[in-house]
């Protein structure tokens, strides 16, 4: 076990160094015993950020994790389904040891699998106790196993009010992993089948994450709304030539389309009407279309969801599966879900290294101060570390970017956030007032008095932070 950090370049370098420190712990005569969950442990500081996929039974992980890897691998099913942990990661990562029997590796290549690996998991409030598969991820009872809190950011997925066990789980995850200033800004709350839950309306979207974005305040974390069916339909090859000759009919009986916003009960009493008196040709396309609904909503979820893909033929005649993928893609909110993980990416250090910071504390509490003495010393290292003043800055800059300080004008926050990252000039005059006022008010809390102190630092020191240029995490 070395002394402490040789002081180098920030960031990874930090992690490299915490991945041999934690390694060496196995090679402790008094602690040959945990080898596996140091080998994990390496395994977290230094492969990409650990992202864990969760919520209730049925809120479509399964869907959305297929819908991010771009292929139909997680089993989608209406009842209860996923029974394990999987873990998705890019082939170049070696699988860790295997720290419970139902946990699984799945080597898999997948536009995020530089910046991420991706756990699957059984609903939190399964009939079946499935749960207990992923529990240690997210919680540790007696608060401190170093197994729990073994992922580094928290996707869950809410399909319809927030409920008070799904705040209490999420602000327990925030306590295992929690940074510098307290607040881990490491969860994403997802306003899950926003397709089903409030339409596909614009103005309900921006309703939702709004109502998502007061709850993930308080849960310090972000939100974002999508509806990951259409993505994974869109992404998996579920528009194919069956799907289009069904969207073409849709397109052809115009009926069809304003039935569609009443539902599929709706559309199909629609479809059979008209194959009653529609002129030769027309009728078995329609009856098909009736009797093709039960799997054509499995790969829409609703009816409006078919028509607004059989108006995009309308847009675009050149390749009309192309243009179909592109609508259901652009209906899906994936690609704000996907910038929202690569902004938390692109800080993997920061979020890994709070996080295996926390699990070598409830270890060093769990072994007692003679045996935790090993572990100890990496904590002090860490500590004393160059990167740490630097983290500092970089989680209020992650809490500032989150909803926690929603009271703070946007605007003030991002110039604040990106002073702290240093990528931008000097703060003016009346926002660095703003900020000295907020660090002296009383009345505010002890963490946004803490962020305002250290923008009004960061500004002050005029310390110009460069990007990590590995991109951190590795
Ligand atoms: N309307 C709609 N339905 C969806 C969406 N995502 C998933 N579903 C449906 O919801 C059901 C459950 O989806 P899964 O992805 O298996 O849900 P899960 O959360 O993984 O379920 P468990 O593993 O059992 O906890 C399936 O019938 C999906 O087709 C969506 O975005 N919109
Ligand atoms: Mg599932």
């Amino acid at each position: 076990m070395s002394a402490g950090p040789a002081p180098s370049r920030v960031g990874s370098d930090l992690l490299s160094w915490l991945g041999r420190e934690c390694a060496a712990l196995a090679s402790v005569p008094d602690l040959r015993t945990e080898a596996d969950l140091f080998a994990d442990l390496q395994a977290h500081a230094v492969e990409p950020l650990r992202v864990a996929v969760t919520g209730d039974v049925s809120t479509g992980k399964s869907t959305l994790v297929n819908a991010l890897l771009g292929r139909s691998i997680a089993l989608v099913q209406r009842e209860e389904t996923t029974s394990e942990v999987t873990w998705y990661r890019s082939p170049s990562w070696p699988a860790p040891p295997t720290l419970n029997p139902r946990h699984r590796c799945q080597p898999i290549d997948f536009p995020l699998a530089d910046s991420l690996v991706l756990a699957d998991t059984p609903g939190v409030n399964t009939v079946s106790g499935n749960q207990a598969a992923s529990e240690q991820l997210f919680e540790a009872s007696g608060g401190i196993e170093a197994s729990a809190g073994a992922v580094s950011v928290l996707l869950y997925l809410i399909g319809g009010d927030v409920s008070g066990a799904a705040l209490r789980r999420i602000r327990r995850f925030a306590a295992l992993t929690r940074g510098p200033l307290g607040e881990a800004g490491n969860i994403v709350l997802v306003g899950a089948k926003a397709d089903e839950t409030v339409g596909l309306e614009a103005g309900a979207w921006e309703a939702l994450e709004k109502e998502l974005a007061v709850k993930a305040g308080h849960a310090g974390g972000r939100s974002v709304a999508v509806a990951q069916l259409l993505a994974a339909t869109a992404r998996t090859g579920g528009v194919d030539a069956w799907m289009l000759d069904h969207l073409a009919t849709v397109r052809r009986w115009p009926e069809l389309r304003s039935a569609a916003d009443s539902g599929w009960g709706v559309l199909i009493s629609t479809a059979r009407d008209l194959a009653d008196t529609a002129p030769a040709g027309g009728g078995p396309a329609l009856t098909a279309l009736a009797e093709a609904v039960p799997a054509l909503g499995a790969r829409v979820g609703t009816a409006a969801a078919l028509s607004c893909a059989a108006n995009a033929l309308d847009r675009s005649p050149g390749d009309p599966s192309a243009a179909v993928r592109a609508e259901l893609e652009r209906r899906s909110g994936l690609t704000a879900l996907e910038a929202t993980l690569s902004a938390l990416a692109a800080d993997a250090d920061l979020l890994t290294a709070q996080a295996v910071a926390s699990r070598l504390r409830r270890l060093r509490s769990s072994l007692g101060s003679s045996r935790g003495k090993p572990v100890a010393a990496i904590l002090d290292g860490l500590h004393r570390h160059p990167a740490a003043v630097e983290h500092e800055w970089r989680s209020a800059a992650l809490i500032l970017e989150g909803e926690a300080l929603r009271f703070v004008p946007r605007e003030l926050r991002l110039v604040g956030a990106r002073r702290l990252r240093g990528d931008a000039p000097p703060l003016d005059p009346a926002s660095l007032r703003h900020w000295e006022r907020y660090a002296s008010s009383t009345s505010r809390s002890t963490l946004s008095r803490r962020v305002a102190e250290l923008v009004v630092e960061a500004d002050r020191d005029n310390v110009d932070i460069q990007p990590d240029p590995l991109g951190g995490g590795s």
